[in-house]
């Protein structure tokens, strides 16, 4: 078993999932604007160690990702922030794109960027005690969109990131986010996310990545926002499996899906299903932002001094999902 395959494993084993946590500023000011909190460094601070020093941290959360502010950040407990993660039995991660940009010949679409000096930068976070990262591509539907220009210059991102990742000892997740927004139906959104997931793994193997050291975070086939054409929780768990059978390789060791906007509740429960019919060797779990944080952040910025109280709500969400990535979740456990 190499290296970067135990540390996949360590994250995604025993049920345990990812806090994606890593909301560049820009996000993070939306997210507590909305819940009137000043956006200071050190809101942003005390929200995110309140979290990171929860029991729920060592019972349910096996990776924290990470943005730059935060990495370099100590908490309230005087301990480095990636120090506070590793005490927790979790591993700290990092986000390492710098960003969705338009991209140039399709501006209606977005290229992530951030590989110029992305060697150098690696390393530094590899010595603050990160080993794994994040890198995500963003792709809208519409009748002409994703482009095949979109689909192949974020593959081929995602493929050039991995090997530096690799390179430096780290574990990469690749993230091919295919958004929710717009009125196609989940039939649409299974053969979108099928060719995006297909071309990012033949850029994958151009670029010699071990995938055995890689977790792949996708959407789950969902129909868009605006459809009138809603499916079922089970129909999601059949597409998703369907699709992820099709074009992820065997030695893939895990999938991390993301909530991509879902309700705390929906996330939970397609993920509970999907594990109940998972009949794949990989395995399946969370790596959620706002279905994670979102009751959490909700009852803190109203009781910003109650940390035991803010701890209770996030404990119980990472539970559930925890549940969920094992097949094991209820309706019933969630009201318990
Ligand atoms: C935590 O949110 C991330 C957003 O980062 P930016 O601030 O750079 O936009 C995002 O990539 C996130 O990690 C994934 O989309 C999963 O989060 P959700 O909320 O969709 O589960």
């Amino acid at each position: 078993m190499s290296e970067l395959n135990k540390i996949a494993l360590k994250i995604l084993s025993n049920g345990k999932g990812i806090l994606a946590a890593d909301e560049s500023n820009g996000t993070m000011t939306k997210r507590l604007d909305s819940v009137n909190v000043p956006s200071t460094s050190e809101n942003r601070l005390l929200f995110r160690e309140t979290l990171f020093s929860s029991e729920g941290m060592k019972n349910y959360i096996g990776g924290v990702i990470l943005y730059d502010e935060t990495i370099n950040q100590t908490s309230n407990l005087q301990k480095t922030i990636p120090e506070l993660i590793s005490i927790s039995g979790a591993v700290p991660g990092i986000k390492v794109d710098t960003g969705a940009k338009i991209l140039a010949g399709s501006p209606e679409e977005k290229i992530t960027e951030g590989l110029d000096g992305l060697r150098e930068r690696l390393q530094g976070y590899y010595k603050l005690g990160a080993r794994f990262t994040k890198w995500r591509g963003v792709y809208n539907i519409s009748n002409k969109y994703p482009s095949t220009l979109s689909i192949q210059s974020n593959a081929h991102a995602l493929a050039r990131y991995s090997a530096l990742v690799q390179e430096c000892g780290m574990v990469p997740i690749v993230e091919p986010e295919v958004l929710m927004d717009g009125d196609h139906s989940a039939e649409v959104c299974f053969d979108k996310t099928s060719e995006v997931i297909r071309r990012c793994f033949e850029e994958l193997a151009i670029h010699k990545i071990d995938l055995s050291g890689i977790i792949l975070k996708p959407n789950m086939i969902l129909a868009g926002t605006e459809s009138n054409k809603k499916i079922s929780s089970e129909e999601v768990a059949r597409l998703t499996l369907k699709c992820l059978k099709k074009n992820v390789p065997f030695e893939v060791p895990g999938i991390a899906f993301l909530s991509g906007g879902q309700t705390e509740i929906e996330a939970t429960k397609n993920l509970n299903l999907i594990n109940k019919h998972n009949d794949t060797n990989f395995i399946m779990t969370y790596s959620y932002g706002r279905a994670l944080q979102k009751s959490a952040l909700k009852f803190w910025s109203k009781n910003i001094k109650d940390t035991n109280g803010t701890q209770k709500i996030f404990n119980h969400r990472a539970n559930m999902c925890t549940l969920a990535a094992q097949g094991k979740w209820s309706a019933e456990l969630e009201a318990k």
